[in-house]
Formats: C-alpha cells, structure tokens, sequence
C-alpha cells in the first residue's frame, strides 16, 4: 500500500512552527519557528562558495602518511601530556562533564584529563526518559543551563530542554574547546592507583587511574594477559553512572579491594524528591584521592533513583568540583610525598 501523500496547502507548510517561550541566560532566545519563504531560497556564503562549480571541484593533495601522522603525532604527544594529569575525571557523562566544565573554568590551570569508556561520550544523556527527546530538568538546575548557554522552556518549577542532545552536544562542545581538557574516549579505567594508608579506614589512597582500551577492557577473559597503561593523578573525580557494562566502576571497585568500611548500599528505587536531593548533597570524596558523584553514588551510598529528571547530574557535578577544588592542594601534596 503506497504511503500516504503529505497533503497540506502551501498556507499551512508557510505557517510559523509554533514555539513556547524559550530562554537562555534568562532572556527569551530568538527561535527560528517562521518557515522562511521556500521560493526565494536563503543564500548560505557555503552555497555562494561551492553551488555550480563542482565540475572544477577539487581537494588539496595529500599523502595517507600525512594524515596518519597527524593523528599519532597528537594523540602520542596527548598521552606523554596527560601522563601526569592534575585531575582525572572517569566516565564523560552529564555529571562527568558538568565536573569538567565548572572545575576547567574554575581553574584553568589544572590539566584535566577525562577517561570514557565509550567511543561516544555522553553517557545516558542524549535521550530522555524511555528514549524520549525532551529532557526535564528540575529547578534550580536551569542556572546550570543558563551558565552553559542551552536554551529550555520554563515550566514553572523545572525545565524542560527539547532535545537531551542538545543539552549534551552543546555542554561537550564547551567541554572539549577547553586547552586544559583532553578527553580519551574509547578508553576503560580498568583499576585504581594506590597507594598505601594504613592511618586511613580505607587503608589506601588513589593517585591515578589504570587503563586500557575498552575493546582490550571487555576481552581479559577470552585472550591473554593485555597489560594497561597508567594516568598519575593527585584526584580521580569518579561519574560511572548505575548503568551499562561499567556502571559504578569506581565503587564497586573499592569494595573489592576493601576501601569501604561500610560496603556498598546498592541503589534504591525510584523517588525523585529524595534522589536528586541525596545525589547533590552526598557528591563527596569517598577515599582521599577519590570524589564521586552523579549515579554512582546511588550504587555506593544505597540512595533512590530518580529516573528522567537530570539537575541532579548537573549540580553533582558542580558539587564535585567544588570538592576538587578544596582537596586539590592537600592530595597533590600527599601523592608526590
Ligand atoms: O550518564 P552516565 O551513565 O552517568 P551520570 O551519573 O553522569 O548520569 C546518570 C544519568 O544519565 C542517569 O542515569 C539518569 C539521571 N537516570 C537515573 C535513573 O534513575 O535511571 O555516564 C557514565 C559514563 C558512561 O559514559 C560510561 O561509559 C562511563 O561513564 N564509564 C566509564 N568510563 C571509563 N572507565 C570506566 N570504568 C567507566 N565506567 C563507566
């Protein structure tokens, strides 16, 4: 049976597209709803650069060593950089990054380096709940939207973002335009780096990650031993989430090397109220050396979960760079020691 024809008159497909106020910095954003006027089609300066003239169309030369060259030779130089990172952030996620965001401009001296395990960061935050577009956000987190530049409907005690990704492309953007923020995605943090702490209940201390490319990560059982590779770092800020293959990375491994005295509270159900409040006000760190926030922290502390609803990730991850930045100091001194 052929589809349907779209059957519309010209009146209607001309009709501005109907917009609720939107805001950015608190100021309604300029919204593109009016169709422009199909017959006179927009000029673009890439349209006038390129239209009609692919017939003398041409790259400039190159040789395939060129081009494998300018990736090793950076992503080498990367890793000799961030050998020794300032901080490392695991899991690039929407906590992950709002850390990485608010502690980058805070201290733009700071080397941060960000481990995902993903090729694609982001985490669970390119969609809504139940792969839904819109993304709600309680009140205040719209402070978080508005520092960042994401434009949101106000719906009176929370927001709503139409698509989550553009919340999450637009936060990556700024995230990776940073010169102090290097993102290695792709990449597992496959343990911990410690150091021995016998005056501590956790026995130990974190100084760094260990890692190994993920594909390498989930293949230890089915071939021989693939050694990792190390990032030293005086502060590990921990966002793993609750979900996926890795989920809560961090807690579960402190568990298993006996660093909790209290064991894992393992997450609770659904309540939003609670869950978000307890997130942002438990985002800590939870071994010197280590602060974790965002969903991983319901696995460790046993708090609730609250489903769509995603200021808690953001103002988690403000809270952890606020953590980072009181601790910084103290544990640089302590892992150089
Ligand atoms: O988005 P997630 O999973 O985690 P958060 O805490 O940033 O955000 C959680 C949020 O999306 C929710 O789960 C919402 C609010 N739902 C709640 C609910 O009740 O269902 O990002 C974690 C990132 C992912 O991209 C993982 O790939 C990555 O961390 N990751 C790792 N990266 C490197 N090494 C690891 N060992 C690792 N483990 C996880």
């Amino acid at each position: 049976m052929t589809p349907p024809i779209a059957i519309y008159d010209d009146a209607e497909r001309l009709s501005p597209v109907p917009t609720k106020s939107i805001s950015i910095n608190g100021k309604p954003a300029v919204t593109s709803g009016a169709v422009t006027d199909g017959n006179a089609a927009s000029q673009t300066k890439l349209l006038a650069e390129f239209a009609d003239k692919w017939d003398s169309f041409r790259f400039a030369p190159i040789r395939e060593s060129t081009v494998s060259r300018a990736m090793t030779r950076r992503y080498f130089n990367d890793l000799d950089t961030y050998a020794e990172s300032d901080v490392v952030i695991v899991g690039a996620g929407s906590c992950g990054l709002s850390a990485a965001y608010t502690l980058a401009n805070a201290r733009p001296d700071l080397k941060i380096a960000i481990i995902e395990a993903s090729v694609s960061p982001g985490g669970g935050c390119w969609l809504g709940g139940q792969l839904f577009s819109a993304m709600v956000l309680r009140k205040p987190a719209q402070k978080f939207l508005e520092d960042v530049g994401i434009a949101y409907e106000d719906e009176g005690d929370y927001v709503v973002v139409k698509h989550a990704a553009l919340f999450m492309s637009t936060l990556m953007s700024k995230v990776l335009a940073m010169p102090n923020v290097k993102l290695f995605n792709a990449t597992c943090v496959e343990d911990l780096i410690t150091r021995s702490a016998p005056e501590l209940p956790s026995g130990v201390r974190i100084c760094g990650v260990v890692t190994n490319w993920t594909l390498v990560t989930i293949h230890h059982d089915d071939h021989s031993c693939m050694d990792p590779n190390t990032i030293n770092a005086p502060l590990i800020i921990s966002t793993t989430g609750h979900d996926g293959p890795f989920g809560a990375f961090s807690a579960k491994r402190l568990e298993s090397m006996k660093a909790l005295p209290n064991g894992l509270g393992g997450m609770r159900g659904l309540d939003m109220n609670s869950a978000e409040d307890a997130i942002v006000k438990n985002t800590r760190e939870v071994v010197p050396g280590l602060i974790m926030g965002g969903m991983e922290l319901s696995e460790l502390d046993g708090a609730n979960r609250m489903g769509p609803t995603f200021g808690a990730m953001c103002l988690s991850g403000v809270k952890a760079a606020e953590e980072a930045l009181k601790v910084w100091e103290i544990r640089r001194k302590e892992c150089a020691a």
